[in-house]
């Protein structure tokens, strides 16, 4: 505590300072050697450069900061508003470490006050919402793993100045086995010093629905609400959580997650309303939803939710089987969740007038013990719950496959327990909770990496995946599933995870376009193979898919032979020959 003490220093001591009368200081500030002083400069990184000096007394200082009379609150960031810093010299070295380590700009969040305003955000309707006078009480779960110093004390404080007293039960720290020196005993000491917060440490990684796991068995209050330990909580963001799930316990329901900007720590309202989905890959999206009739406050039905933050009655909770105990470090425990919500007699909701922001990184900053973990995750998904559906994922994802062939997931404590609850058939969840999600038919012969005998090349797509479509490619196979597609009943050429892009013409190329509804006339998106000649035909053109590598001399329609440059690599429409280029077939990569 800054204030006017004198500290002992020794060598390499880490200086946590607060100073109670400029918040804006930080909760723990740069503390630099000047003479007999610490300086403390209202910006850092949570801990002071080792200082070189030998033990004695220091006098620590905290300069004052030029403000307006009357003015209270600090001004970076306030309001949400972005932090631009022109930094030099040390600061900067700083500014890029802290990208490096943290996916973020920690130097901008640290000269943020851990109590900023946020902007209002909600629809106008939503602050003439009336709830329960009585509402269920509240543990706040908040688990991290080398989380940075301003972030996480920026969460729980977000938490402690938006909730109301008689809602929070407690708000729950768990330690998931971090390393670096902020979360050792200056955080037990910080977090002593709170009242209703506290720290439990793991004694091994867990993981994030481990760690949540581990959670919620400590936890008494009614509902459990889990986040993320860099949020930032806005006004009135819990009482509609809670009234929701008062007047139906088996409502699983989250707010509005908003974007924190992980280089000005803006805070941006999303676009509304979406909801949470995933693909055949089993990757999560949000998706925007036409905007409806229906006022902005009413809750969405969403079939699966982000585990940012959520809140769940926790009865129902363990009842369901919490998270599943062996999902790994990191992903796909949300969808697990979700999907075993719906099948097993609870619904997920998304609630517009409860908002969170929570801070997008630029990258992923801790390593994962195996670059197969979110495919073993997704495996246990796959298994437990995907039932007769599961091949349409494995041949999207052949490294799921080989590795669930070669030590097949002991998944039969999560399948009795589905048996155990009488949870539905994942068919159900198709038809009634996502009714517009394709379901592929994958064909024997008509799906599959499709493979080119001319090039020896499989048919690609130019960027990984774009909502509007883009031109088709010809590149070596992958084997990995990205490619594969499958020609359909109704005679479309389906790519793509989601299953929403189809084989279309344009100017004499194939490309991809959002897949229409097939009418009785004929449609530029519809295919025919011919199984003898191998050939792959427009129904509109009778003409033949070819495929045509960069830098190499074709045949053109009637004009003879024309130059090809790499841009011009793809798929293109041309008259039907026995040309090898023009010879295609499906190579299943897993069994069917
Ligand atoms: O080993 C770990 N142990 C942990 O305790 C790894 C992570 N964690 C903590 C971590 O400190 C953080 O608090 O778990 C939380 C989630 O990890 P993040 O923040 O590193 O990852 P993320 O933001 O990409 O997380 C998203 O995916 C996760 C998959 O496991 C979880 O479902 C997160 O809840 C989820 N976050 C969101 O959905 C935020 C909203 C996104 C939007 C819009
Ligand atoms: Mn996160």
């Amino acid at each position: 505590h800054a204030q006017q003490r004198l500290l002992t220093a020794p060598a390499d001591l880490e200086v946590i300072v607060e100073s109670r009368d400029q918040p804006e200081a930080g909760l723990s500030s740069l503390v630099a050697l000047k003479d007999d002083q610490l300086l403390i400069v209202p910006s850092t990184a949570g801990r002071s450069p080792p200082l070189q000096q030998k033990r004695g007394s220091y006098k620590v200082v905290v300069p004052s900061v030029k403000r307006e009379p009357g003015e209270a609150t600090p001004t970076h960031g306030d309001l949400g508003r972005p932090v631009r810093l022109r930094l030099e010299g040390r600061e900067r070295e700083m500014e890029l470490s802290g990208l490096k380590k943290y996916g973020f700009n920690e130097v901008v969040s640290e000269r943020i006050s851990l109590h900023r305003r946020l902007p209002e955000v909600r629809h106008p309707a939503c602050l003439a919402q009336q709830y329960a006078a009585t509402l269920p009480s509240a543990s706040i779960i908040i688990c991290f793993h080398n989380e940075a110093w301003s972030t996480l004390l920026r969460t729980i404080h977000s938490v402690l100045d938006t909730v109301p007293r008689r809602l929070l039960r407690e708000v729950l720290l768990v330690d998931d086995l971090s390393q670096h020196g902020h979360l050792k005993s200056v955080l037990s000491e910080y977090v002593s010093r709170l009242e209703g917060v506290w720290l439990i440490r793991s004694s091994r990684r867990l993981g994030v629905a481990g760690c949540r796991a581990l959670g919620a068995a400590r936890a008494v209050g009614d509902v459990l609400v889990f986040l993320d330990s860099h949020c930032e909580c806005h006004r009135g963001w819990l009482e509609p959580l809670l009234d929701r799930i008062r007047t139906n316990r088996s409502r699983v329901v989250s707010p509005v997650m908003d974007v924190i900007d992980w280089q000005t720590f803006q805070y941006s309202a999303v676009p509304e309303p979406r909801r949470g989905v995933f693909d055949w890959k089993l990757d999560f999206h949000w998706e925007g939803l036409p905007k409806s009739k229906d006022p902005s406050t009413q809750p969405i039905r969403s079939p699966v939710l982000s585990g940012g933050a959520l809140a769940v009655d926790r009865h129902f909770f363990q009842k369901i089987g919490g998270y599943d105990p062996d999902m790994l470090i990191w992903g796909v425990e949300n969808i697990e969740l979700s999907v075993r919500v719906w099948l097993c007699g609870g619904a997920m909701e998304v609630l517009p007038c409860s908002r969170v922001g929570h801070l997008e990184r630029s990258h992923m900053t801790y390593q994962l013990p195996d670059d197969d973990v979110v495919e073993r995750n997704k495996i246990r998904l796959a298994e437990t719950w995907l039932e007769a559906y599961k091949p349409i994922f494995y041949k999207r994802d052949t490294v799921a496959y080989f590795i669930q062939q070669a030590e097949s997931c002991n998944c039969t404590e999560r399948v009795r327990l589905r048996q155990r609850l009488g949870c539905k058939h994942f068919q159900w969840f198709l038809s009634n909770i996502v009714p517009d999600l394709y379901v592929p038919q994958d064909r024997p012969g008509l799906s599959g990496e499709l493979y080119n005998v001319g090039t020896g090349y499989c048919a690609d797509y130019k960027t990984v995946w774009a909502p509007g479509g883009g031109a088709m490619d010809i590149r070596p196979c992958s084997g990995n599933g990205n490619q594969h597609c499958e020609l359909n009943s109704v005679m479309e050429v389906r790519w793509g995870p989601m299953g929403r892009l189809c084989w279309d013409e344009q100017r004499g190329r194939v490309v991809l376009s959002p897949c229409t509804p097939k009418r009785q006339t004929q449609s530029s998106q519809q295919w025919r193979m011919v199984k003898k000649g191998g050939q792959l035909v427009h129904v509109l053109t009778e003409r033949c898919v070819e495929a045509v590598l960069g830098g190499v001399s074709v045949a053109g329609g009637r004009g003879g032979a024309q130059n090809v440059t790499a841009a011009d690599r793809g798929l293109y429409l041309r008259p039907c020959s026995s040309d090898p280029r023009q010879h295609w077939h499906f190579d299943q990569l897993v069994a069917p």
